[in-house]
């Protein structure tokens, strides 16, 4: 909304949206975990990087079984983490800024300390959750290993993941309005949206059908050691009468018409084939596909994963650019950041070219490393259960480094989880203060998707060539070239599409440069360039 051509109503088109995980961001009461007063006491810092809104993970009391995911009291916040009333602050405070506050709905299932699961327990209200003769199970399975199913007496109840998680029952209406009501005060209290925590598996097959099991080598993996893996999940998503409930999410949601909701599909590939198609009019307005975020190192790969992404939403829809969450081994780890972080740069000028709404996951805009913990250390329950074939997902969420100080600027020197390794070199204040730092070069590329329209209504291009992405965007008479040399060593590339002479936006490195038609590309190193168009291009 701080843009001269961006309506209130299109903020979501091309803003960037920060991810905040809230355990691990800032503690203002000196606890173990980070708090919603923590958030607020960042807004400085959120400001200045230039975000357009913060996406939190959930702050709503709960069990902590999954750390959030699990939750008790939809209206409520962890009395850890703060109160309503900070909630409140937070919101004012983000709007005041002109920043909004997307939080997350984790309405596919509960806690089993919810009281709607403890009024089932005792006969009421039963149909709130999903229940079957416990002697006649099917074989769906729990993402997060063994059977979806636990008995209570003569009865099974679902579970696609924890079996403190029961799974809601959306196909009785009156979850459907119990969910809408929770929305609806949230909404009311001024939260700009939602992100929906596997919205895909709302609905459930209605005859409970058995999925079939995959015929290569995943199938019988699973129906050894992880069944989840080895199955086709045919009957227990994506069925066709989850569409009319997303309807109904977004007839709410657009009562005020800059609100937005966004989409966490549910797919084991990581290719979300389906995504696309739960975007647009009476859907949502953006869906995540981590087809990105899953792929290796490398310009081709790059360019195939953002075009199949792309080119499945069409040009009418907004495709969302995620490399980093809370459930995945950050950026950073995966592809072997340098030490100059220069990949992290490549990174940064990708997800701030492409076409779309891009997700910074806190701490990535740092380069922030994976923590390496013990086995004792391990807190998440699928890396409890999987440990040594699968460690869990707490590396990918070290509370945030602001200061080379003694508790990191965190708030407590003692926090849940450790602090990176590296932390008194990489924190905020130390690359606040380094011009070369990747925090500026976040700070400096988010400015200029801001200022520069082409950069967010432009039309893209991408394409691939001797291990260089290049994203071509263009606007009227603008064009931006984004050139990115994904590899060690230095490229020389004709362009024979060149006509008219680019300036720079950015560049990693001074040697990135144009020699009449010939761009000179160092080893990882890449810039952003614009023209004015003159004739044909
Ligand atoms: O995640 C969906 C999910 O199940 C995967 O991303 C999962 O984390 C991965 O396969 C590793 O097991 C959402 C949330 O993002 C996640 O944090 C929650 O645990 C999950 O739903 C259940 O609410």
């Amino acid at each position: 909304m701080n843009h001269p051509d961006v309506s209130s109503t299109d903020w979501w088109k091309t803003g960037l949206i920060y991810h905040i995980y809230p355990r691990s961001f800032c503690s203002s009461y000196g606890g173990e975990t980070g708090d919603v007063p923590g958030i607020l006491s960042r807004l400085d810092y959120l400001e200045d990087l230039g975000v357009d809104a913060i996406w939190t993970s959930p702050f709503y009391p709960s069990p902590d079984v999954d750390f959030g995911y699990d939750i008790s009291d939809y209206l409520g916040v962890d009395e850890r983490m703060g109160t309503l009333s900070d909630v409140d602050d937070l919101i004012s405070g983000l709007h005041g800024r002109g920043m909004r506050l997307i939080i997350d709905g984790v309405f596919n299932h509960c806690s089993a300390e919810h009281p709607w699961f403890k009024r089932a327990l005792e006969g009421e209200s039963r149909d709130y959750f999903i229940w079957r003769d416990g002697s006649r199970l099917n074989n769906w399975a729990s993402a997060f290993g063994g059977r979806a199913w636990s008995n209570l007496g003569d009865e099974a109840y679902f579970h696609g993941f924890h079996p403190r998680q029961p799974d809601l029952n959306w196909r009785n209406p009156e979850v459907v309005d119990a969910v809408l009501r929770v929305m609806k005060t949230w909404y009311d209290r001024g939260v700009d949206g939602f992100r929906l925590d596997v919205f895909n598996s709302y609905i459930k097959d209605v005859e409970f059908r058995d999925n079939p099991w995959r015929r290569d080598l995943l199938g019988v993996i699973g129906r050894v050691l992880f069944p989840y893996i080895g199955q086709r999940h045919i009957y227990d998503r994506d069925r066709p009468e989850l569409l009319p409930i997303l309807k109904k999410m977004r007839l709410l949601c657009d009562e005020k018409d800059d609100r937005v909701l966004i989409g966490e599909t549910l797919d084991e590939r990581f290719r979300y084939e389906k995504a696309h198609e739960y975007c647009g009019p009476e859907r949502l307005h953006l869906v995540f596909n981590f087809g990105l975020l899953h792929s290796r190192w490398g310009a081709g790969r790059f360019a195939r994963s953002i075009e199949a992404w792309a080119n499945s939403l069409g040009p009418q829809q907004w495709p969302t650019w995620v490399v980093s969450n809370h459930d995945f081994s950050r950026a950073a780890s995966r592809w072997r950041f340098d030490a100059e972080d220069k990949k992290g740069k490549l990174v940064a000028m990708m997800l701030c070219s492409l076409r779309g709404v891009p997700f910074l996951y806190y701490g990535d805009e740092l380069g922030m490393r994976d923590l390496s913990l013990s086995r004792r250390q391990i807190l998440d329950p699928p890396g409890r259960r999987f440990w040594p074939f699968y460690k869990g997902r707490d590396r990918y969420r070290a509370p945030m480094s602001w200061t080379a100080q003694k508790d990191a600027g965190f708030g407590t020197d003692s926090p849940w989880l450790p602090f990176s390794a590296d932390w008194r070199q990489r924190n905020v204040a130390t690359q606040r203060a380094d011009p070369n730092s990747l925090l500026n070069c976040w700070r400096t590329l988010i400015a200029l998707k801001r200022k520069y329209s082409v950069l967010r209504w432009g039309e893209m291009f991408v394409s691939h060539q001797k291990g260089v992405l290049f994203i071509r965007r263009t606007l009227n008479t603008s064009v931006s070239l984004t050139a990115l040399n994904m590899t060690r060593s230095v490229r020389r590339l004709h362009l024979d599409t060149v006509n008219g002479v680019f300036s720079p936006l950015f560049k990693t490195d001074p040697k990135a440069r144009f020699q009449k038609r010939d761009l000179i590309l160092p080893g990882l190193g890449g810039g952003v360039w614009l023209k004015e168009r003159d004739g044909i291009y």
